[in-house]
């Protein structure tokens, strides 16, 4: 058994059966819909969600876990034997999750708790996941898997494009200059991660622009050499997602893709069609 458990939150939108298989412990976020709360993956699933966009009128929002629920969990994995916990989550600067865990974790004695802030969230936050269980499988101890993290966290990338800016700037993840412009010039900018916090790359005017624009940068870094994995992530458009997946592998033969998609509490904020395309370089 391994010495060091591995938790995450529900926005890594990693499969059940995958982190079934890998042993690997998560903590929905929740999506509340009036009076109704649903924590997700858990009681609501992302077509269900996206289903129940199409007919409502008020709009959903969101909330972290209870600090309770990360409580509960670290005690239970200090009875199954665990000496250390990496609890990795999406952005500390646009959800308040990472904060809970370790907040949690101060307050579990018996268990080393060890948070881990993505700076980013999705499936860039899925690989450093799926990395620290590869390590903590190799029996190695949570503060090596930690400055290990570190390299890979500095090679993520995450460019997104949204149909309506209006979603990140209602739940206060955009501010109202970013809005402002952008509805102004009725541009299609692409969004990415700075610090952790979204911020716009470029102005482009059409999603097409946009994609070709994110080509580029992804061919700069390939050009440096290394190997990568890129993965294009869909808010209830997967269609289009496939296509672009198909675009991008004519570009990039030697390179990895895979699809993934916003589930709901991410879809809550990018709205229904965003399109994420993310990557990283394999670190040695
Ligand atoms: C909460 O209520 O605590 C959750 C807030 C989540 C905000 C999500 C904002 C959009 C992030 C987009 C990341 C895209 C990465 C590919």
């Amino acid at each position: 058994m391994r010495k060091v458990a591995i938790v995450t939150d529900s926005t890594a939108y990693l499969p059940k059966e995958l982190r079934d298989q890998l042993g690997i412990h998560m903590v929905p976020l929740n999506v509340v819909f009036g009076q109704d709360s649903y924590q997700e993956e858990t009681d609501l699933t992302t077509d269900e969600f996206y289903e129940k966009m199409k007919q409502i009128r008020d709009l959903p929002t969101t909330s972290q876990p209870a600090i309770g629920q990360f409580v509960e969990l670290f005690e239970a994995l200090s009875k199954e034997g665990y000496e250390q916990v990496i609890s990795i989550h999406l952005s500390s600067k646009i959800s308040g999750t990472y904060q809970s865990a370790v907040a949690a974790g101060e307050m579990v004695e018996s268990i080393e708790v060890f948070g881990y802030d993505t700076a980013i969230s999705c499936s860039p936050q899925a690989q450093v996941v799926l990395e620290a269980v590869r390590l903590a499988d190799e029996g190695k101890e949570a503060k090596e898997i930690i400055e290990h993290l570190d390299k890979i966290r500095e090679t993520l990338r995450a460019y997104f494009v949204v149909d309506d800016l209006n979603h990140l700037h209602r739940g206060g993840r955009l501010n109202t200059a970013q809005l402002f412009v952008g509805n102004l010039l009725k541009i299609k900018p692409i969004l990415h991660l700075v610090d952790g916090k979204i911020v716009p790359l470029e102005k482009v005017r059409t999603e097409k622009k946009a994609f070709a624009r994110i080509k580029t940068m992804l061919e700069s870094e390939v050009s440096q050499g290394g190997k990568f994995h890129v993965t294009i992530i869909h808010a209830n458009c997967e269609n289009e997602a496939k296509r672009l997946i198909d675009d991008f592998k004519a570009s990039f033969p030697d390179v990895a893709f895979e699809l993934s998609y916003f589930g709901p509490v991410i879809g809550t904020h990018l709205g229904q069609g965003s399109i994420g395309v993310t990557w990283h370089r394999a670190v040695e």
